[in-house]
């Protein structure tokens, strides 16, 4: 459980390098992956961005208020994008977070509501933040619940709520030990995300919303599953099937690839590197958003492999990944006391 808190925290410090970058060939990627495992450089102090940002403001909020409290959890975003603004945020959501600051603000979720025109963000950062609601809630309805209403505290649209649905709904499931089973974990998200998908709103949304399929997060799920079928795929393959974008159409259904494509070792992986090293290093490989994509896969991953399996030497650069570790911890006696109370 630590595992994944911690293992998102390095996913997107690590990921920090390559954020934007078009291909990122995997040398680049070893290369920047060994640096931080070299002594001599003495404290290397990779920063984390809003992924990280965000997901503090989450844990912090479900541990003060011990459950989910929509008016605590906006006014600790706001507040740490006031204190910090520099960590990188998306362009629209800048808007939001300072509308969310007013004192006189009624209704939380209507300057998320206001972007786009009216439609709403469709971008990762409701599902990059995602993590703590998996851990937070024993069972899965309360899971998807309270992950929806906390992205819809920026993100409004369906592909931008939804994704963070499916990318909490992983990182619970890897929690429960499904990515044991890959083939059973994948039809079991596709199951969930028919029905999430399903609902009226989502739909009229989608609709509006141009060209997507009637279920897009489904459709990209089924995508995964050949991908993870075939044995070889290429980069480019990945790329454009699935994406590497800022939306969460084409990055979380990404991100939970590159974990079930990494539970395999790659001969173009080190052979020293274990499953979560290699889910990382995989995620930077792809270019693009790879912050959060790193982030997003490393939780899953890191929801699978446990904290005992986070390289020391890695973490020690990354900001914030000791935190991480002990507030995984105290939502995990959270969880308990949940589960205990219903
Ligand atoms: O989703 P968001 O918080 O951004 C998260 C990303 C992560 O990669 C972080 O690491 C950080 O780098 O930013 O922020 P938003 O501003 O809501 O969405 C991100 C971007 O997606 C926007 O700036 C837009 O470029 C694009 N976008 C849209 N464009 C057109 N129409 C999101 N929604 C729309 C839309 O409806
Ligand atoms: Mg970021
Ligand atoms: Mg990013």
């Amino acid at each position: 459980m630590m595992g994944a808190l911690v293992a998102a925290v390095l996913g997107d410090c690590v990921g920090g390098e390559f954020e934007g970058a078009e291909e990122v060939p995997m040398e680049t990627v070893l290369q920047h992956l060994n640096g931080l495992e070299d002594e001599t450089k003495g404290n290397c102090v990779l920063e984390y961005s809003d992924d990280t940002a965000m997901t503090r403001c989450v844990v912090q909020s479900l541990l003060n208020r011990s459950g989910y409290d929509q008016q605590d959890l906006a006014r600790r975003f706001a507040k740490e994008y006031s204190a910090s603004p520099g960590r990188g945020y998306g362009s629209g959501v800048i808007q939001v977070l300072k509308k969310l600051a007013s004192p006189q603000l009624v209704d939380v979720y209507q300057p998320a509501r206001d972007q786009f025109n009216g439609r709403g963000s469709f971008g990762n950062g409701g599902a990059m933040r995602a993590a703590p609601f998996a851990l937070a809630f024993p069972n899965l309805p309360d899971v998807k619940r309270f992950a929806c209403l906390g992205a819809m505290l920026t993100h409004s649209c369906s592909l931008g709520y939804n994704g963070a649905v499916l990318q909490a709904m992983a990182v619970h499931l890897s929690l429960q030990g499904a990515l044991c089973l890959p083939q059973q974990f994948i039809s079991r998200l596709i199951t969930e995300m028919e029905e999430v998908e399903g609902e009226e709103e989502a739909l009229r949304d989608v609709v509006f919303l141009l060209k997507e399929a009637e279920k897009p997060f489904c459709e990209r799920l089924h995508r995964v599953r050949d991908l993870m079928d075939r044995n070889k795929v290429s980069i480019e393959e990945v790329i454009s099937e699935l994406g590497n974008g800022i939306a969460a159409l084409h990055s979380v259904p990404t991100a939970i690839f590159c974990v079930l494509h990494c539970l395999q070792p790659r001969d173009y992986l080190p052979e020293s590197y274990g499953g979560l090293e290699r889910t990382i290093a995989y995620s930077l490989a792809l270019g693009g958003d790879t912050d959060t994509i790193a982030c997003m896969a490393g939780a899953i991953a890191g929801a699978h492999y446990g904290v005992e399996a986070v390289p020391q030497r890695w973490m020690r650069c990354c900001e914030g990944a000791e935190d991480a570790d002990m507030n995984a911890a105290r939502l995990h006696a959270l969880y308990h006391q949940t589960s205990q109370g219903s």
